[in-house]
């Protein structure tokens, strides 16, 4: 096993991965941003280097500093959180060159599900549903509208380096396509400096159920179940639960035997988890594969009693999985407290918490960085806990989550709080009655 893992990131990761290790033996080192010279992270970590200037491309994302930081405290592998250099195969290669055990999947594995029609064809080979489309990249807008006339409109075109929205357009007639290829592709070619395009036929008001998968380094494989993510505005999600109120046991053992395919596909090593889009008659379809622990895999926790991080850390040192798939236990819902106002138009508000109380009790699990006095930089991202309510059903479980928020007190700031009692009390959300769409039309009073 590990004896020092340097954690590469901050927040509530950086908390939750230092925790786990605690509780493994393992010494951990944090680092740290100039503007988070007071942050929990730093402080709950056996050592602590600064690594930079406030900027994420100086600090959290400078990539000679973190193994400099790693060489100098002796740590022997790097946990990378989510975002940052979480999905970055370049990192993981210098990782295991300096002789840092990289706590996540190899660089080809990353870069096969990194690109998207890559991704795609490994799939479609190994038997996993995707939705109807182009083969390989698409050669010009003319070559997308013979494609989209044959498979008729409404249409998607796609990024193959995209996810998380840049680079996509729907497309709902002929006379539309050419000017969206165009603005498409010139964006991709910006964020992403790829311009390849991929179409597929346009799933409409699909739900976004992921399932969390594990791979070893011995060939094992299983599923852990999955989440509904379907809430979420301009693809940043909001809400994640576990087990999705929409889908039959039948799809859920079908989506989780595919997404075993789908890893053992690449041989899979460490966490991950595989997002599927499943329309109305839950039919479902492979979007794209995370490679790294996600915001949301304390969900999944919740309902199936296991570390994932533990786990995560256990396969990073070759320890086998038994193999076995789990299934929900209970139900679990996670809203995400984010420094924002969802008043207007959920713009950060960055700032000092005046005064901080945290809800509690009997179902109710809170992973958070943030303490009274504590002043939230405006440099990265916005979330600043998460809330997690469990319960035997979803209904006991919403109540909870309910419950929980009335007595959350975050003052100094403006946060999503206001938004996610709302939701609570939603009708349909209720009924469990949502798709991807559901935000666009809720109003918030
Ligand atoms: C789609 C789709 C409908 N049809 N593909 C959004 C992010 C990127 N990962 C893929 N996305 C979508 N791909 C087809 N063929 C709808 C979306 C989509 C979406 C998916 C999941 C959750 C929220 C979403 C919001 C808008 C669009």
């Amino acid at each position: 096993m590990f004896k020092k893992i340097l954690i590469a990131n901050r927040g509530e990761i950086a908390l939750r991965i230092i925790r786990t290790c605690r509780d493994m033996g393992i010494r951990t080192v944090a680092v740290y941003s100039t503007a988070d010279k007071d942050s929990l992270h730093v402080r709950f970590a056996d050592e602590a280097v600064c690594i930079g200037k406030p900027s994420s491309s100086d600090s959290y994302l400078n990539i000679p500093n973190i193994l400099a930081a790693a060489e100098i405290t002796n740590a022997d592998a790097i946990h990378p959180g989510y975002g940052f250099l979480a999905e970055n195969a370049k990192f993981a290669e210098l990782c295991t060159q300096h002789d840092i055990k990289f706590i996540g999947p190899t660089p080809d594995m990353i870069n096969r599900m990194g690109d998207k029609i890559t991704a795609k064809e490994t799939m479609i080979a190994a038997n996993v549903p995707v939705v109807p489309g182009s083969e390989g990249l698409l050669k010009d807008a003319a070559h997308a509208k013979k494609l989209a006339k044959k498979m008729g409109y409404p249409v998607m075109l796609k990024a193959t380096a995209g996810g998380g929205g840049k680079g996509m357009r729907v497309v709902w007639k002929e006379s539309e396509l050419e000017a969206n290829f165009n603005s498409a592709k010139q964006e991709a070619a910006a964020s992403f400096k790829n311009d390849g395009m991929y179409i597929e036929k346009f799933v409409e008001e699909p739900r976004h159920i992921e399932i969390q998968i594990a791979g070893d380094q011995h060939g094992t494989a299983c599923h852990l179940s999955e989440r509904d993510c379907s809430i979420q505005r301009r693809h940043q999600k909001l809400v994640e639960e576990s087990p999705s109120p929409f889908i039959s046991d039948e799809t859920r053992n079908k989506m989780g035997e595919a997404a075993i395919r789908a890893a053992q596909a690449i041989n899979y090593e460490s966490v991950g988890t595989v997002e599927f889009l499943v329309d109305k008659h839950q039919n479902f379809y492979f979007m794209e594969m995370n490679t790294r622990i996600q915001v949301e895999h304390t969900v999944t926790e919740e309902v199936i009693s296991r570390d994932l991080i533990k786990e995560q850390i256990k396969i990073a040192a070759g320890i086998p999985i038994s193999g076995r798939n789990y299934f929900p236990e209970g139900h679990a819902i996670e809203c995400r407290i984010n420094a924002e106002d969802p008043y207007n138009d959920f713009r950060p508000s960055p700032g000092k918490i005046t005064n901080l109380h945290t809800p509690g009790g009997y179902g109710v699990r809170v992973d958070s960085h943030i303490y009274s006095g504590y002043v939230i930089p405006p440099y990265y991202d916005s979330m600043i806990a998460k809330l997690v309510a469990v319960a035997e059903t979803r209904e006991e479980a919403l109540r909870v989550m309910h419950r929980a928020l009335s007595e959350y007190v975050i003052e100094g700031i403006k946060t999503t709080i206001p938004f996610h009692l709302q939701l609570m009390e939603n009708e349909d959300f209720k009924k469990g009655n949502f798709t991807t769409n559901f935000i666009e039309s809720f109003e918030l009073k």
